[in-house]
């Protein structure tokens, strides 16, 4: 159900040269997640996730609203894919909800759960299009929140075990797997600050859980090469981060030192025993009045630096942060909440003045260079995707047309600082546009519209915004052209 047809999609017959060429083999592609496009939270059995009880939970999420109808993906996935493939993508990045398929977030998998990403899969590769599921992006079966959550070390098994039930069903035909979305968010936005689900502030379980969630990665990891192994498959396996660049606000020795502290609770506090095996020493110093890191096992470490095929990487914009409390405060900001500094509660976000999204983001595009080679120094050989960039603005439907000239430009120049960065040597092979849909923003409701395609979630009718037709000429085109 689009509102425009592939012919006005930007085809031509000869494509035109790009003036920024990507290489050859470069994945193009779009990404979503499961909770914020599917709706149908109540079908088929699905149970309950935190987002739903979250949402139901007043004051929670803006205006009210609730998993129901989001992108009602469920039922049009065909016409989503349909609308891909016209696009040009060569992949697609989705998530599986767990409580699709496991309603107790435990035992027997649900067969119709499982049937769905099934025909999604084979719909996404009929038209072309490679499948890069991610197992988790933040919908929890809410019976293991009632357990604990990831502060509780078993939710790490639990998360393997799930694993293993997808790949078993559809690991013959999909190559790249992510296991999770962000876990920082899941652990510092859901367990500390709690303006995500399940909306607890506790700083010491959100260390436990960020601790559990990699543990939970580092098994599913193991159990999806396992059993590709038997099968004869070779499945790449990854995480994706949402790492960014802290920058002092001035060259104050307070500023310096915030930025560290804040680097090593957003980012090396995953990169770290992720790819080397151990705690960065500072985080630890910085957090221990809050935990002394008991939660970790032995092995643990081993565990979760099981190698990577891949990391992805989630950039939308770089911070400044202060020591100096007096220098934050903007009211363009977003609140405190979204930078919970656990142990460093004299840091705070400072804002840049520089021009902003609807989200009230900084836009600065040398943050994307700055991370990508700052991750490639840091961890040579490994890996790395963009699995999601994009931005907020509030759009409008003209005359069936969406002239989002804000978006086009913000994905122009982070696409340039990608470039950039791959002629400066990093290791980079994909670019995932989030999102394909607007969709469910999680406590910013329906309100906030990422989209390259605007949906009217009432009359669910789909239009490409100018940004969409933009992407599908770089797509095509291999990179920008003008
Ligand atoms: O929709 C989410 C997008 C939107 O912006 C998606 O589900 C997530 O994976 C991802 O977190 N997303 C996202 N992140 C940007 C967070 C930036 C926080 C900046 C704070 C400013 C000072």
């Amino acid at each position: 159900m689009t509102s425009q047809s592939t012919a006005s999609l930007g085809q031509t017959e000869e494509e035109p040269k790009p003036d920024i060429h990507f290489p050859e083999d470069f994945v193009w592609g779009v990404a979503t997640a499961s909770f914020q496009i599917e709706g149908a939270t109540t079908e088929d059995g699905r149970g309950p996730s935190i987002w739903d009880t979250f949402c139901a939970t007043p004051g929670k999420v803006e205006n009210g609203d609730t998993g129901d109808p989001a992108c009602d993906h469920y039922h049009r996935y065909r016409d989503d894919v349909a609308l891909m493939r016209d696009l040009g993508v060569g992949a697609y990045r989705f998530s599986i909800a767990w409580p699709r398929i496991q309603p107790e977030g435990k035992g027997k998998p649900l067969e119709a759960g499982l049937d769905f990403y099934d025909r999604l899969v084979d719909c996404v590769l009929e038209a072309g299009i490679d499948p890069w599921p991610t197992l988790y992006h933040w919908d929890l079966p809410q019976a293991l929140e009632d357990e604990g959550g990831w502060p509780n070390r078993d939710t790490a098994k639990r998360f393997a075990d799930y694993a293993e039930i997808v790949y078993s069903r559809l690991g013959d035909r999909i190559t790249h797997w992510n296991t999770l979305n962000e876990p920082w968010c899941s652990a510092f936005l859901g367990y500390a600050s709690g303006v995500h689900a399940p909306g607890r502030r506790e700083p010491a379980a959100a260390l436990a859980a960020a601790h559990h969630l990699m543990l939970g990665h580092g098994l599913a990891a193991n159990a999806i090469r396992e059993l590709g192994r038997q099968a004869g498959h070779a499945p790449k396996v990854g995480i994706v981060h949402n790492q960014t660049t802290v920058r002092p606000y001035t060259d104050s020795e307070a500023d310096r030192d915030a930025a560290r502290r804040i680097d090593a609770l957003r980012n090396r506090i995953f990169t770290e025993p992720l790819v080397k095996g151990r705690y960065p020493e500072d985080l630890l110093a910085d957090v221990s009045g809050i935990s002394d890191y008991g939660f970790v096992k032995d092995g643990d470490l081993e565990i979760i630096s099981t190698p990577l095929d891949m990391m992805g990487v989630n950039f939308y914009n770089p911070s400044w942060v202060s020591g100096n409390r007096e220098n934050g405060g903007s009211d363009r900001l977003p609140s405190e909440d979204y930078s919970p500094s656990v142990g460093s509660e004299h840091v705070v976000d400072v804002d840049p003045g520089l021009p902003v999204t609807a989200m009230g983001w900084p836009i600065d595009a040398s943050g994307m260079y700055d991370t990508l080679t700052r991750l490639a120094n840091d961890y040579p050989g490994l890996t790395l995707y963009v699995t999601e960039n994009g931005a907020a603005f509030d759009d409008k439907v003209v005359d069936g047309a969406v002239h989002d000239t804000e978006r086009i430009a913000y994905l122009d120049a982070h696409l340039r600082a990608v470039h950039a960065a791959i002629e400066a040597g990093v290791p980079l092979k994909g670019y995932f546009a989030w999102s394909l849909l607007d969709n469910f923003e999680w406590a910013l409701g329906y309100g906030k519209r990422f989209g390259i395609v605007h949906v009217d979630y009432e009359s669910q009718v789909r239009t490409v915004k100018d940004s969409g037709l933009w992407y599908s000429r770089v797509v095509r085109a291999g990179g920008i052209v003008g």
